[in-house]
C-alpha cells in the first residue's frame, strides 16, 4: 500500500525550496535572534549563573562547610543514566580535592522503587547493624552522615525527607528536576529549576545537569583546588543524562548536549572508553544515536536486571581492568535484556493481531514476561499501535507487576486512578509513563477494568478515536510522514551532510531531519545481514552518480514491507520485486555518515519507501 507524506509546516517563513540550512532552522522555528547561539553554542558566556537557582547559596555554603569539618557527605541519586551520570559528577569532583568522606547510594529499581527511602540508610546514619558498616574510598570506617544530597530524586519526597531530618542530626539538600508537588520536603535546601520560586532561566535542565550547576558553582568558590577548565571536562557524564534523558535539546541544554558530545570524544574515563570499544565504537567518533542506542540502555541495564551500582562503578572506574570487565558484564546483561524484550514483542504482536482489538487502551499480558522490561515492552508497543498502553507481567515473587506508556493527550495516571482501588495494589508516575501491580484477583478482569476508566475519564470511544493523536515517534514505523525538506538525490553528498551536522546533537526538541528524496532510481536492490534482514539499495546514473540507502531489519514486521505489491507471490517469490519496479514516488529517510575502518561515506537511512 502506498503512503502519503507531507512537508512539516514551518513555523518560520522560509522557501522550501531555498537553502536547506535556512530551511531545517527554520522547521525548527529558530529565527534570527537564537540562529548564531544554536548552530556555535559558546561555553565561555552560553552557561547561565549557577548562582541564579533559588537556593544555591546555601547549598553550596553547607557543602564547603560540610568538607571543612570532615563531615561523611551521603550522595544519594536515581539509578537511571541521568541520576548515576550526576552522582558521578559529584564523585569526580570529591575526588579531585582527594575527599575520602563521601558515599555513594542508589535505591534498587524493582525493590525499593523511585525516590528517597529513608528506611535504607540506617548504616549511613549510624544505625548500623552488627557487622555492617559504611567505609571511605579508603577502606576507612566513616562517621554517621550528617549531609545528604539526592541527585535526580527527592522533590516529592516530603515524608522521607521529614523523617531523614527529624533529629536534627542530619541536613538534607535535594537537587532535582522533576516537577514539585503542591508541598516541597522540608529540606535544608531544595536545588530545582522548576521550583515556582525559582528564577533560572533554562527549566528543562536533567538532573545531572542541576548536579553539573552545583558542582559548578562549588568549583567557583573554591578555585584554586581545581585545574582550569576542570568544569568542562564533566561534560562527558552530563552530555549522556542530557541526550538520554529526553529534556529538549535547546537553550542550555543545546549547549551542554553540544560540548557534552566533544568532550565524550575526547573523554579520558575508563568506563566510557571500554564501554564504547566493547561495542566496537571509538570514542571519538561518538554521535548522539551512540548515546540512545549503545551507551544508556547499557547503563539502564544494570538497574534493570542487577543493579545500579555496577554502572555506577563504570563510570567512576579509575581503571581500564575494572572498568572492561565491568563493561563485559553490562553488555552481557544487555543481550539478555534484548532477547528478553524481542521474545516478549514477537508474542505480544501475535496476541494483538488475534484481539484485532478497537478499544481505546491496549492492556496486555503474560505472566511469564518478566517486570523489569516492560518499561521497554510498553514503549515499543506505543509506537506500533499508538494506542495508551499496559502491559503485565509475574515477577518471582507471584506479584503481578506492569508498565504503562500512553499518547500525548491521555493520562495515564489519572486512568489508574479512575478504576476501582481494590484492582491496583500500586500505581504511579507521569502523564504518559508510569508503573503499577495489580492484584492478583483482578488481573482477569484488568482489560475491562482499563476500558472503564477510559470512558469515563474520556467519554465513550467514538468520541475519542478521532482525538487520539499519533506521536511524533511513529515516524519511524512509518505509520505517518513529516519531512523537514524534499531533496533530490543528486544533492546527497559531503556538503549536504556538514550541513545537517551544523544543527545536531539531535534528540528531543530538536529531531534528526526527515526528507524526502526525490529521483531516488533503484539500480540495485539487495538484502544483506545473518538472515538477510537488511534492505540496501542501489541508486546510480551519469548525472548524480553513486548513492546507497540502507534499512536495517527491515524483514522483520509487516509495516515495513514498502513499495507497491501487485500480489503476495511475488512477494513471496522475490521479495524486493517491487522495489525493483522503481514505482515508488520518494524515499523517506535520514541522511548519515556511514563510518568503516577509518573511511566514512554519506548515505540515506531508509525509515520508507512510498
Ligand atoms: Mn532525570
Amino acid at each position: 500500500m502506498a503512503k502519503s507524506y507531507k512537508l512539516k509546516s514551518c513555523p518560520i517563513d522560509a522557501n522550501p525550496d531555498g537553502d536547506l540550512l535556512e530551511r531545517l532552522l527554520a522547521v525548527r522555528g529558530i529565527g534570527d535572534a537564537e540562529r548564531d547561539i544554536f548552530l556555535k553554542p559558546d561555553f565561555e558566556t552560553g552557561l547561565h549563573d549557577p548562582f541564579l537557582l533559588k537556593d544555591m547559596d546555601r547549598t553550596v555554603e553547607r557543602i564547603i562547610k560540610a568538607i571543612h569539618n570532615k563531615e561523611h557527605i551521603l550522595i544519594y541519586s536515581d539509578y537511571d543514566a541521568d541520576g548515576l551520570p550526576g552522582a558521578s559528577i559529584f564523585h569526580d569532583f570529591f575526588k579531585t580535592i582527594s575527599y575520602p568522606h563521601v558515599s555513594f547510594f542508589q535505591p534498587d529499581r524493582h525493590v525499593d522503587g523511585f525516590g528517597v527511602h529513608a528506611h535504607l540508610l540506617d548504616e549511613y546514619l549510624g544505625k548500623v547493624a552488627e557487622g555492617v558498616e559504611v567505609v571511605d574510598a579508603t577502606g576507612k570506617k566513616l562517621a554517621p552522615a550528617t549531609l545528604m544530597i539526592t541527585i535526580d530524586c527527592g522533590i516529592s519526597d516530603v515524608e522521607p525527607v521529614r523523617v531523614l531530618s527529624e533529629n536534627g542530626l542530619l541536613d538534607v539538600i535535594v537537587t532535582d528536576h522533576h516537577l514539585p508537588g503542591p508541598v516541597l520536603p522540608a529540606a535544608y535546601a531544595i536545588v530545582n529549576p522548576k521550583r515556582a520560586d525559582c528564577e533560572y532561566p533554562e527549566k528543562m535542565l536533567c538532573g545531572s545537569g542541576v548536579a553539573y550547576k552545583i558542582v559548578c558553582a562549588l568549583v567557583s568558590k573554591m578555585d584554586n583546588a581545581f585545574p582550569a577548565g576542570y568544569t568542562k571536562w564533566l561534560l562527558d557524564l552530563v552530555g549522556i543524562a542530557t541526550m538520554s534523558d529526553m529534556v529538549p535539546l535547546r537553550g542550555e541544554n543545546r549547549l551542554l548536549a553540544y560540548y557534552g558530545l566533544m568532550v565524550l570524544r575526547k573523554t579520558k574515563r575508563p568506563g566510557i572508553i571500554s564501554l564504547c570499544r566493547s561495542n566496537m565504537l571509538e570514542p571519538r567518533n561518538i554521535v548522539e544515536d551512540d548515546i540512545a542506542f549503545t551507551i544508556a540502555p547499557r547503563i539502564n541495564v544494570a538497574s534493570r536486571l542487577a543493579h545500579p551500582k555496577m554502572a555506577f562503578d563504570l563510570l567512576t572506574s579509575g581503571s581500564f581492568d575494572e572498568a572492561s570487565r565491568i563493561a563485559k558484564d553490562l553488555n552481557n546483561i544487555n543481550n539478555r535484556r534484548k532477547t528478553m524484550v524481542a521474545q516478549i514483542m514477537k508474542q505480544a504482536h501475535a496476541k494483538v493481531r488475534e484481539m484485532q482489538s478497537s478499544k481505546p487502551i491496549l492492556v496486555i499480558g503474560n505472566p511469564d514476561w518478566k517486570p523489569p522490561v516492560l518499561g521497554l515492552v510498553a514503549t515499543q508497543l506505543i509506537k506500533a499501535y499508538g494506542k495508551p498502553t499496559f502491559v503485565w507481567g509475574r515477577d518471582d515473587s507471584g506479584s503481578y507487576k506492569g508498565s504503562a506508556r500512553s499518547t500525548a493527550n491521555i493520562d495515564i495516571v489519572q486512568l489508574m486512578y479512575a478504576v476501582p482501588d481494590e484492582v491496583f495494589i500500586n500505581k504511579g508516575g507521569h502523564a504518559q509513563s508510569g508503573g503499577f501491580c495489580v492484584h492478583p484477583d483482578h488481573i482477569f478482569g484488568f482489560d475491562e477494568a482499563m476500558q472503564k476508566a477510559c470512558e469515563k475519564v474520556y467519554g465513550v470511544v467514538t468520541k475519542l478515536s478521532p482525538n487520539v493523536t499519533v506521536p511524533s515517534t511513529t515516524v519511524e514505523t512509518g505509520m505517518c510522514h513529516e519531512v523537514d525538506a524534499i531533496i533530490d538525490v543528486k544533492d546527497i553528498n559531503a556538503k549536504m551532510f556538514s550541513i545537517i551536522e551544523k544543527l545536531a546533537p539531535y534528540g528531543v526538541g530538536n529531531e534528526k531531519p526527515l526528507f524526502a528524496i526525490k529521483n531516488f532510481h533503484i539500480k540495485n536492490a539487495r538484502l544483506f545481514g545473518k538472515t538477510g534482514e537488511h534492505l540496501e539499495l542501489e541508486h546510480s546514473d551519469w548525472d548524480s552518480g553513486q548513492v546507497k540507502a540502507i534499512q536495517f531489519f527491515y524483514t522483520e514486521g509487516t509495516t515495513k514491507k514498502v513499495g507497491e505489491v501487485t500480489s503476495l507471490d511475488e512477494l513471496k517469490e522475490d521479495p524486493l520485486f517491487a522495489l525493483k519496479q522503481n514505482t515508488h514516488k520518494a524515499i523517506i529517510g535520514h541522511i548519515e555518515k556511514n563510518q568503516f575502518r577509518g573511511a566514512s561515506d554519506i548515505r540515506v537511512r531508509i525509515v520508507d519507501v512510498v
